[in-house]
C-alpha cells in the first residue's frame, strides 16, 4: 500500500485544449512543460479509468515509455510518481525511457497490464521548440477508443486535484525492480517482448539465410526509437552487416529532422536507393516506430499497395499467417487496392475512419487480420497498433519467398489486380478558422455536387464519411469528405487531427486503372488535384497553389 504520508494531493485548474486528437494529445513541447500540464492529463486518464467499477488499480500494472524525444524522461518520472500515488500495484517503465508504440502494445498484451502511456508525437519533430505528445493505450494494447478519449477530455475540463508522491527520480537506465513507496516499479528491457513476438511470427532462420546470402538491405531509424530494435533484429539476429541500420541512436531532437518516413523526409535513404550500386531493399520507420516506408532499388511502394501486397502474400510467405486471413481493414482515405485483394481471397475488407483506434474492435472480434492506412501505417492482429518493423519483416519475407525485386513484386500485383494511382497532398499551417469554414462550406455544397465536373471527370456521388462500428455500434461522423467521379477516381478532403500549429488540410487523390500503362502518377492525378484546389478556392483563401508535402 502507498504510504499516505508521502502522497500529495495537489490543487490544480484545468488547461484548455487537452482533447486527444487522431492519436493522443499532441502539443508544443513547451506547453507540456508548463507545471501541471502533464499531471492534469495523466490524472484525467486515471479518473476516467477509475469510473469503471471493475477496475482496481491495486491489482493492476501500468506500462510507460516513449520515443526518446526531448522531455521524455521527465514525463516518465512524473507518470511513475503519479501511478504510485494513485495506487497502482505495479509500474513497468522501459529502460532508458525507450519503448516503441508497437512494443508498448506488445508489452501491455503479454504482461496483462491495464494500459500504458506512450510519450511521443510520432513523426512530428522533437525538441524544446518542437512537439511532444501523450497517448494512452488500453488493455487490448490499442489506442484508447474515441468514447474513452472523450471521457478523458471531460475530466481535463473539470479537474481540481492530482495525486503525486514526494519521491526522488528513479534510475531509468538500469533494469531493476524498485519500490516506489508501496508500488513495485520494474525497469524492463524494451526489446525483449517485441523481438520475441517477431520471432514467433516470422521465420528468422530463412530470413537470416536470405540476408547473409547476398541480398542487401538498408534501414533508416531516423535517429528515433526503432534504432535499438532494428539493430537487434537485422544486425544481431538476422546477420545483416553492421551499418545496415542508419541513424540507430535515438536522439532527443531526431538530429533536427522530421522522423517521418516518406520520400521527402527520408532523403538520405532515398538517395542511397537511387545510387547505381544501391541495395536491393530500403526501409525506414517514424519517431515512435509505428510507420514504415518500403523502397526497392529506385522504386517506391505506396502504403496502399504495400498493405494489398502483404495481404496477397501473407499466407504463403509468413508463418504467422499460414492459417489464412479473417479479413482486411483500411482507413477510408487509403487506396482501394486492399479491397481487391480481399475480394480475391473471399474475405471482407472494412473501411474505417482515420486513426488506428478504429481497428481494435474489429481485431478483438476476430473480423480482421491485417490493416493499414495511407499514412505509412501497416499492421496485423499480433498487436493493436501499426507496426513499422513488422511491415519491414513482412516485405523481407515476401522478397525471400518470391525471389523477385521489390519492383517485380509490385508490378506483378498491378498486372493481377490493376493499379490505384494515389497521392496525398498536405497543405500545412493554414489558418484554423478559415479551414473549418472551408470544410463547412464544402459540406453544405455536397447535395449539389453530383453532375458537376471536377478535373477530367464528372461527380457521381459526394458525402461526408460516417462510420458505424460493426462490433459496438458506436458511430463516428464527419470523418472526411469523399467525392467520387465517373472515371473511377476519388478525392477525399479532411483536416488533420495530429497537428500542433494552425490547421493541415489533407487531400487524398486516387485513380484506379485496370490496365495500367501510364507510369507518371503526377500526370494521372493532376486534373483531379487542380479540380479540387479550384473547388476549395485554396488560392483565394490561403494564397496557396502547391501542397507543402506530397506523399
Ligand atoms: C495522421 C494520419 C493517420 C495516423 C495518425 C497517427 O493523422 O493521417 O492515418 O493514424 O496521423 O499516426 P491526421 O489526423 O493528422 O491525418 V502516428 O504514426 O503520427 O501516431
Ligand atoms: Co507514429
Amino acid at each position: 500500500m502507498t504510504n499516505p504520508m508521502t502522497v500529495r494531493s495537489t490543487a490544480t485548474t484545468p488547461f484548455p485544449g487537452q482533447r486527444p486528437g487522431t492519436s493522443g494529445l499532441r502539443k508544443k513541447t513547451r506547453v507540456f512543460m508548463e507545471p501541471g500540464y502533464v499531471e492534469n492529463f495523466v490524472q484525467s486518464v486515471f479518473n476516467a479509468l477509475a469510473e469503471d467499477p471493475e477496475v482496481d488499480f491495486g491489482k493492476e500494472a501500468l506500462v510507460v515509455g516513449g520515443d526518446g524525444r526531448y522531455f521524455n524522461r521527465q514525463a516518465i518520472q512524473t507518470i511513475v510518481r503519479m501511478a504510485a500515488a494513485n495506487g497502482f500495484r505495479r509500474v513497468l517503465a522501459a529502460r532508458g525511457g525507450i519503448l516503441s508504440t508497437p512494443a508498448m502494445s506488445a508489452v501491455i498484451r503479454r504482461k496483462g497490464a491495464l494500459g500504458g502511456f506512450v510519450l511521443s508525437a510520432s513523426h512530428n519533430p522533437g525538441g524544446i521548440d518542437a512537439d511532444f505528445g501523450i497517448k494512452y493505450n488500453i488493455r487490448n494494447g490499442g489506442p484508447a477508443p474515441a468514447a474513452f478519449t472523450e471521457r478523458i477530455y471531460a475530466h481535463t475540463r473539470s479537474i481540481s486535484r492530482y495525486r503525486t508522491l514526494d519521491w526522488p527520480d528513479i534510475d531509468l537506465d538500469r533494469e531493476a525492480t524498485l519500490a516506489v513507496d508501496g508500488c513495485e516499479v520494474r525497469v524492463f528491457d524494451p526489446l525483449e517482448e517485441y523481438v520475441a513476438l517477431m520471432q514467433e511470427l516470422f521465420d528468422f532462420d530463412r530470413l537470416r539465410g536470405f540476408l547473409t546470402g547476398g541480398f542487401r538491405m538498408v534501414f533508416d531509424a531516423m535517429h528515433a526509437v526503432t534504432g535499438p530494435y532494428a539493430r537487434r533484429i537485422f544486425e544481431d539476429l538476422l546477420g545483416a552487416p553492421a551499418g545496415t541500420v542508419l541513424h540507430a541512436t535515438p536522439l532527443e531532437d531526431f538530429g533536427g529532422e522530421h522522423p517521418d518516413p516518406n520520400l521527402t523526409h527520408a532523403a538520405e535513404l532515398v538517395a542511397r536507393m537511387e545510387a547505381p550500386e544501391g541495395p536491393d531493399f530500403g526501409a525506414a520507420c517514424d519517431g515512435d516506430g509505428d510507420r514504415n516506408l518500403i523502397l526497392g532499388r529506385d522504386f517506391f511502394v505506396t502504403p496502399g499497395d504495400s498493405l494489398a501486397i502483404i495481404a496477397e502474400h501473407a499466407q504463403r510467405a509468413i508463418p504467422g499467417y499460414r492459417g489464412g486471413l479473417a479479413g482486411l481493414a483500411r482507413s477510408m482515405p487509403t487506396s482501394t487496392a486492399a479491397d481487391r485483394v480481399a475480394e480475391a481471397l473471399g474475405i471482407p475488407c472494412y473501411e474505417t475512419p482515420t486513426g488506428w483506434k478504429f481497428f481494435g474492435n474489429l481485431m478483438d472480434a476476430g473480423l480482421c487480420t491485417l490493416c493499414g492506412e495511407e499514412s505509412f501505417g501497416t499492421g496485423s492482429n499480433h498487436i493493436r497498433e501499426k507496426d513499422g518493423l513488422w511491415a519491414v519483416l513482412a516485405w523481407l519475407s515476401i522478397l525471400e519467398e518470391t525471389r523477385q525485386p521489390v519492383s517485380g513484386v509490385v508490378k506483378a500485383h498491378w498486372r493481377r489486380f490493376g493499379r490505384s494511382y494515389y497521392q496525398r497532398h498536405d497543405y500545412e499551417g493554414l489558418d484554423a478558422a478559415t479551414s473549418t469554414e472551408m470544410m463547412d462550406e464544402l459540406r453544405e455544397r455536397l447535395p449539389h455536387l453530383p453532375g458537376q465536373r471536377l478535373g477530367a471527370g464528372e461527380i457521381i456521388r459526394a458525402d461526408d464519411f460516417s462510420y458505424t462500428d460493426p462490433v459496438d455500434g458506436s458511430t463516428s461522423s464527419a470523418q472526411g469528405i469523399r467525392i467520387f467521379l465517373d472515371d473511377g477516381s476519388r478525392v477525399v478532403c479532411r483536416l488533420s487531427g495530429t497537428g500542433t500549429e494552425g490547421a493541415t488540410l489533407r487531400i487524398y487523390l486516387e485513380s484506379y486503372r485496370r490496365d495500367p500503362v501510364e507510369d507518371d502518377i503526377q500526370a494521372v492525378l493532376a486534373p483531379a488535384a487542380h479540380g479540387i484546389r479550384a473547388m476549395l478556392h485554396l488560392e483565394q483563401r490561403f494564397d496557396r497553389e502547391e501542397p507543402d508535402v506530397v506523399t
